[in-house]
Formats: structure tokens, C-alpha cells, sequence
């Protein structure tokens, strides 16, 4: 029998093996972050391994996946479903990007902390919203909904073995690999001609509503290995000749921990793709839409800490605004400096970050009793703080990745309201609770804080 966790595994590392052979520029990018997470465990030792064991991190991805329509997302969810994945967040990043990303998105991943530590594979997921007038007139909406209407990206067979492995919580060995084999196929860069014409029409609107509209199958857009220092490899990528985007995405390197998510990519090549002329003759094209990403990952902020963040982001825009030639991580250096505490004790305590909390082997022994408020348990070596990974995304590092990958910047009708697509809309429309990422990371510091009280024989840490 295959379990969820061996399927979610085998399933991230044939889509790795798939996606090297199809764009090769990923194989670099994953050869060159495993020397930079090689050289930081050997200058850092254990502090390098503080947000996951290293065999976690050189095995860790996300990949991103684009859909059409709400029938389409609820059959991705159930392929994740049965690799023990489920939606947590909502993105909308029709509203994040100052160009036209007609998308929303979620993210499937594994939740329970154990599970993650296994394997922690997550998928950006994103569904086009033609129902948007802001991007689609009544008229392309309707061609674009039927062409939708007619295709179909995940074959039956497929669907029935994923709604088996769900239920049963794995699958037999013969079953397993054919799960597997017709999973990865079918995020495969599909032979099929484009038709050029169509294509075309969509890109008008957005490049990204002709790559997912405009095509009769899916395809895995760009996955993304986790470095131990993101800045060391834009430095390499950027040695070996890869033109990687000008900025890394998210906070600032700075002196304090790292938090949340920072991210950088680089343009793909064109691939070549059979095309079909309005003439019907095929020729030989090439599309460009994938690309490569890297990320490093930090602790998980509260919804305090994330208040912060995002407040400190609009400081940085609004003095970069003012000052168009100051270097902008400079300048988010120091603002960050100002507000956030610099170091995993401060942010713990002041209920910004996540942190599971153990009582400490090593805690006071003489027979005193413990002391009550959560400080003085972690300063008087009562209780020790492990910090928990930012396990999501960002939707203005996502807009920007979308954004910085794009040529052209597409088009959107300011004078209509855009169409209503929130986290409950797409609860509804996946038939699944989309799940609120800072509850997840809650319950988990709040299930070790009753065991600490527990042992402690407190009444609460
Ligand atoms: C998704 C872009 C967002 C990320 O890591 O923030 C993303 C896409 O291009 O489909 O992958
Ligand atoms: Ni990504």
C-alpha cells in the first residue's frame, strides 16, 4: 500500500523530473540551490536547519497550476486531495497587480504539522474569472466559456483513483503508479496544436487568460525549489548569464529573522508549440510562459505580525515614491529595523510571529515553581520556542511574479465593477472549506501551549 504522504512525495518528484525535461533552465536553477543550501549548512550547521530539516528543504517545491472553471478547480482538488493536499487562502489577483491578471487563487498544501514535515509539496492554484467584466464583454465571455465548457484537462480514470486514494487514505501498488503516471501526464505541455487566432484574442486581454483559455489542456506553469539564501542565489543565477527579475519579492534581508516568504524568478525561453493558422496549415511557433522561480521561506507572521508587514510595505512604496532614486531595500531595511523586533524571543512574545512551545529538558530542576506569563517561562529557560515555516504565499509577491513574467501588459475596463469572487464564493464553488492559512498556524501554537501547561501544571502558558 502507498500512503497519501509516499503519493504527495512521488507525485512532487516526477513532476520535477517532468518539468526538468521540459524546460531544462529549471534544472539549473535546482542544482545551483542545492550548492547554496550545501554551503549554509556548512557554514551555519544547526542554525541552518531552525525551519526544517535539510533533507525537507532540498526535497521541498511549489508548484503553480492554472485552471478555467470552477468544474475544472473542484477535479484539481480532488487529485489533491487524494495526496492529502487541501485549499488554504484566497488570493485575488485581479485586484494585487497594476497589470491585468483576471485569476483567483488558492493554495493546496498538507496542514497538519506532521504531514509537513513529510512533505510539504503545495501548488499555487489559480481559475481565470471570465464572468469579470473588467477583462471579458459579454461577447468573449461566452466564447470563452463554451470553449471552456468543451475540454476536458483530468481523464475519468484518473478522477476515480484520486477519489479512491482520498477515501481510503492510500492506494495499492499497481494503482498507486498508475494514479501517479496519469497525474503527472496530465500537466504535461500538451503536442496539440494552438489555435493561433483564438490565442491570440485572448492575449489582448491577458497573456495569462490565452494560456489558460486558450488552450485544450493544462500545464504546470513553474516550480519552485527553497533556497537557504535567496540573495546568494540571485548572485550565482545571475554569474551563470540566467537574467533574473530586478527585485527578490517580500521583506527585506535584514538583521532579524527571516519572516514570511521571499521570492525571485526568471523568464523561461520560448518553447516551441504547434500553431494553427486561421488557414488551418499547422506551423511550428514558440509561446512564452513558463518560467523559473526560487523562494526562501521564514516564520509564519500572526495576523498582528502580518498587519505589520503589510503596513510596512505601503511605508516603503510611499518613500520610494518620494525618493525615486533611493535603493529600495535599502530604505525597507531600515524602516523594518523600526518596527519589527529583531529578534525569535521578541517576536514570540509580542504575539507576532508563530512558534510551537515545548517544555525545555534542561528547565529549572530545584523544585521552584514555574512562572506564569509566557516571558519569564522563555527567559527563565522553562519553555523553549520553535519557530513554525511560513507554509503560503503572498499576493503581492504572486502579482508581482505574474506581473514581472509578462511582456505585455494586457488590458482592463476601469469603468466596470469587477465581479464578485471571494474565499466563501470559492468554498462554495470547490464544495470544500478554503482554509484560513493564520488558523491553521494558530491551533498548532495553541495545541503545544495546552501541552506545555499540561506538563508544567500550569492553568494556561
Ligand atoms: C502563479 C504566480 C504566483 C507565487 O509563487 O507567488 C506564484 C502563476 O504564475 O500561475 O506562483
Ligand atoms: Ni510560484
Amino acid at each position: 500500500m502507498i500512503s497519501q504522504w509516499q503519493l504527495r512525495a512521488a507525485f512532487a518528484q516526477r513532476l520535477s523530473d517532468m518539468y526538468g525535461r521540459e524546460v531544462p533552465a529549471y534544472t539549473t536553477l535546482v542544482e545551483v540551490s542545492r550548492e547554496v543550501n550545501e554551503d549554509v549548512l556548512r557554514t551555519q550547521g544547526a542554525d541552518a536547519e531552525r525551519l526544517g530539516s535539510i533533507s525537507r528543504v532540498t526535497a521541498e517545491r511549489h508548484g503553480a497550476i492554472r485552471v478555467g472553471t470552477p468544474e475544472e478547480l473542484r477535479q484539481v482538488a480532488r487529485i489533491f486531495g487524494a495526496l492529502g493536499m487541501h485549499p488554504v487562502g484566497f488570493y485575488d489577483l485581479r485586484e494585487a497587480a497594476a497589470s491585468a491578471v483576471p485569476v483567483v487563487s488558492t493554495a493546496f498544501r498538507p496542514v497538519d504539522g506532521e504531514e509537513l514535515a513529510r512533505n510539504p509539496f503545495r501548488v499555487f492554484t489559480s481559475m481565470l474569472t471570465p464572468a469579470d467584466p473588467r477583462f471579458f464583454d459579454p461577447d468573449l465571455r461566452a466564447r470563452l466559456e463554451n470553449f471552456l465548457a468543451g475540454r476536458q484537462l483530468f481523464p475519468p480514470e484518473l478522477l476515480a483513483l484520486a477519489d479512491r486514494a482520498e477515501a481510503a487514505g492510500e492506494l495499492p501498488d499497481a494503482d498507486a503508479e498508475r494514479f501517479l503516471q496519469l497525474a503527472v501526464q496530465a500537466f504535461e505541455l500538451s503536442p496539440e496544436p494552438v489555435d493561433q487566432a483564438w490565442y491570440a484574442t485572448l492575449e489582448r486581454v491577458s497573456a495569462v487568460a490565452a494560456d489558460i483559455g486558450g488552450v485544450r489542456s493544462t500545464h504546470i506553469n513553474h516550480l519552485t525549489p527553497r533556497v537557504l539564501d535567496i540573495d546568494e542565489l540571485y548572485r550565482r543565477m545571475t554569474e551563470r548569464g540566467i537574467e533574473m527579475i530586478d527585485t527578490i519579492q517580500g521583506p527585506p534581508r535584514w538583521k532579524g529573522p527571516d519572516v514570511l516568504l521571499r521570492q525571485t524568478s526568471f523568464r523561461a525561453l520560448a518553447e516551441p508549440r504547434a500553431l494553427r493558422t486561421p488557414d488551418g496549415d499547422v506551423i511550428s511557433g514558440a509561446l512564452r510562459v513558463r518560467f523559473g522561480e526560487v523562494e526562501a521561506r521564514g516564520i509564519a507572521l500572526s495576523r498582528e505580525g502580518r498587519a505589520r508587514y503589510d503596513r510596512l510595505l505601503a511605508r516603503v512604496d510611499e518613500h520610494a515614491a518620494r525618493l525615486p532614486h533611493a535603493d529600495r531595500a535599502e530604505l525597507a531595511r531600515s524602516l523594518w529595523a523600526e518596527e519589527l523586533p529583531d529578534s525569535e524571543q521578541a517576536l514570540a512574545v509580542q504575539g507576532l510571529a508563530h512558534f510551537t512551545y515545548h517544555v525545555a529538558p534542561d528547565r529549572p530542576q530545584d523544585g521552584s515553581r514555574p512562572p506564569a506569563g509566557l516571558h519569564d517561562l522563555l527567559e527563565q529557560g522553562w519553555v523553549r520556542a520553535e519557530p513554525l515555516v511560513y507554509e503560503d504565499f503572498l499576493p503581492r509577491s504572486a502579482a508581482g511574479i505574474f506581473q514581472s513574467n509578462l511582456s505585455d501588459e494586457g488590458s482592463r475596463n476601469q469603468d466596470q465593477q469587477g465581479a464578485a469572487y471571494d474565499s466563501a464564493w470559492l468554498s462554495d464553488a470547490l464544495g470544500r472549506d478554503v482554509l484560513d492559512p493564520f488558523d491553521l498556524y494558530e491551533e498548532q501554537q495553541n495545541r503545544s501551549l495546552a501541552q506545555v501547561a499540561r506538563e508544567l501544571g500550569l492553568d494556561a502558558a
